[in-house]
């Protein structure tokens, strides 16, 4: 990490001109972090194509005979890497990390140069989907299917890894509460066949140990992890040639089981009603380059207004969220990008005229392809984030059109692929677009658990309307309560543009006291149905967007300014999430 060079390229001829042996006219660069919002030109901020990053980095001699490795945290959405001019690895996708062996293409005790070229362009069969317009002048211009600003460059730090050439390569845990404690069933994997030593230490005191590349580790009065009261235990990997440690990886897991069951959410067997937000990474400047002092600070307004949960809307975040997230003991519902699944660039507007706009999303010639993407992505994050106490669910999609023909076929290897790779069978969902109800979500039975996205007194019947909104929403309650076969519901979306410069007696669209009282409406309902077990409002924080006329100068649902501020409403949930018992409608 650190200044790079960078340089845009508009022609793509970089990679002829053999730009990865040295940028032509670079400009500096922070790693990480979006480029658009550092530049003060229209042009470069709205920048659509191919671009470039470069820097030199020494690989010290003792490190010859080692694996050596670089690993992106993540590239903004597709990235081809050289180290000293030569190709090492292609990625698409935006939001995961991937890495390059090296080993064999550095020069040891010595600068080594690693250029990466990237591209920021949407199609309809990656994710997330979207389309690059070509202007009459000739410059390309994104137009995403989705409400957010679609910031690019290299998000994620970017680490120069040296390992032992035979070594662990991943290893995952299972949790199961037993008489007296809890066990815990391991798999490691490694590279070679030499022996495989798995420790558990609470502190510096090891509680439980086993031998093998699978086993069960049987810890005895075990300190479950919880909501607000995480407890982390260090789970330590080994592998061994007699006493001779081979290689050897640490990290935190925290034990605890997590299911649905009887139209509830059980943590370690205890009921637990959901309350958060769905959230972006977005922050003035950076964009969505990994910031921890937001990432903190985002911890602490979640701890002060009493949330417990959030859903990674709408793509996976930086590991270091996650870890956070065990540590302080929230819940996340993990969210690959599959955005924009539907075409149009207000989607969630135009699809909520009528009955849904219908235009086949997974009935095209690209449907195939956007499957094998989608499929990509969904199994990247599962190995990614499957150790994490803090994932309790998967995301698999957000708004697509589930009431098209294709939606089943599209749906259920997806569906299944999660199930199967994730070794902990976490419950599954989609966030469901207004309009679909429950008669015409052709894709709702898939979910172990039903999770919508309703503007119920903002985009449907605002303002004055929002007691016709509230007989609207009631109906379609009763709707869903029919098709719910003991499946719990949580909201992934509510919320109601705010500008916190607006106050007005009595409230109108926009102002805080209106934001108060769309709230208001939305909880009662939330209150009069049992099978509600969730509430995670929209959103966490306002947030850049594409410019229009819907949008001033971004999204303003959030419940703090893009500044981490707190509007009326901030205060408005506080008294009701600290209030709510963390079993609210429980089964206890
Ligand atoms: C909104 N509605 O209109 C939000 C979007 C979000 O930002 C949605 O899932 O339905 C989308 O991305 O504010």
């Amino acid at each position: 990490d650190g200044m790079w060079k960078f340089a845009f390229d508009p022609e793509s001829k970089g990679v002829e001109a053999n730009w990865a042996a040295g940028l032509p006219n670079p400009v500096s660069m922070p790693v990480p972090s979006s480029f658009c919002d550092i530049f003060t030109d229209k042009d470069s901020r709205e920048y659509c194509g191919d671009f470039w990053y470069e820097t030199d980095f020494f690989v010290p001699g003792e490190w010859s005979g080692k694996e050596v490795q670089i690993r992106f945290g993540s590239a903004t959405h597709r990235a081809r890497v050289f180290v000293n001019g030569v190709e090492v690895v292609s990625h698409e996708g935006g939001f995961l990390p991937f890495d390059a062996t090296v080993t064999d293409i550095v020069r040891y005790n010595q600068y080594n140069k690693l250029a990466v070229l990237l591209n920021n362009e949407l199609n309809e069969y990656m994710l997330p989907a979207g389309q690059t317009a070509t202007l009459a002048n000739g410059k390309k211009m994104a137009a995403p299917y989705f409400d957010f600003y679609n910031y690019a460059g290299l998000h994620r730090p970017v680490k120069l890894m040296a390992l032992p050439k035979e070594r662990i390569l991943d290893f995952s845990v299972v949790h199961r509460l037993v008489e007296g404690g809890a066990e815990v069933d391991y798999t490691v994997t490694t590279n070679g066949d030499h022996d495989v030593v798995v420790e558990v230490f609470d502190g510096c005191t090891k509680v439980a140990e086993a031998c093998g590349k699978t086993g069960t580790l049987k810890i005895a009065d075990a300190k479950l992890w919880n909501v607000h009261a995480a407890y982390l235990y260090t789970f330590n990997v080994r592998i061994v040639d007699g006493s001779e440690v081979i290689d050897e990886y640490y990290d935190k897991i925290g034990i605890r089981t997590f299911e649905v069951k009887d139209g509830h959410f059980l943590l370690n067997g205890k009921s637990v009603y959901l309350r958060g937000f769905g959230k972006h990474e977005d922050a003035d400047i950076r964009g969505r380059g990994l910031d921890l002092v937001t990432v903190k600070r985002d911890y602490e307004c979640m701890k002060w207004i009493g949330a417990n949960c959030f859903r990674t809307s709408h793509y996976p975040y930086a590991e270091e969220l996650y870890q956070m997230a065990d540590e302080e003991g929230f819940l996340i519902i993990d969210e690959v990008p599959a955005v924009g699944l539907m075409e149009s660039t207000m989607n969630f507007l135009a699809a909520s005229q009528g009955n849904g706009k219908k235009v086949g999303f997974f009935e095209k010639e690209t449907t195939p392809k956007l499957l094998e993407n989608h499929k990509a992505a969904l199994t990247d994050m599962i190995n990614r984030d499957k150790n994490h106490a803090s994932v309790i669910a998967w995301s698999i999609l957000n708004e697509p059109e589930c009431t098209s023909e294709g939606t089943e076929a599209y749906f259920k290897p997806l569906f299944d692929l999660a199930h199967e790779i994730d070794p902990q069978k976490r419950p599954r969902t989609y966030a469901i677009i207004m309009k679909s109800f429950p008669n015409t979500s052709k894709g709702q039975q898939f979910c172990d658990f039903i999770s919508l996205n309703r503007y119920y007194g903002w985009y449907v019947m605002g303002g004055m309307g929002i007691s016709d909104a509230e007989v609207a929403f009631r109906r379609e309650m009763d709707g869903w309560a029919k098709v719910l076969n003991g499946r719990p519901m949580i909201f992934t979306e509510y919320g109601a543009d705010t500008m916190p410069s607006e106050h007005k007696l009595p409230s109108v669209m926009w102002s805080q006291e209106y934001q108060n009282e769309y709230l208001d409406m939305n909880h009662n309902v939330f209150d009069s149905y049992d099978f509600v077990q969730g509430e995670l409002v929209w959103n966490f924080a306002d947030f850049q967007t594409t410019e229009g006329i819907m949008r001033v100068n971004g999204n303003k649902k959030g419940i703090f300014t893009r500044q981490r501020q707190p509007k009326d409403a901030a205060f408005h949930f506080r008294a009701r999430w600290t209030s709510l018992p963390l079993d609210y409608k429980g089964n206890n």
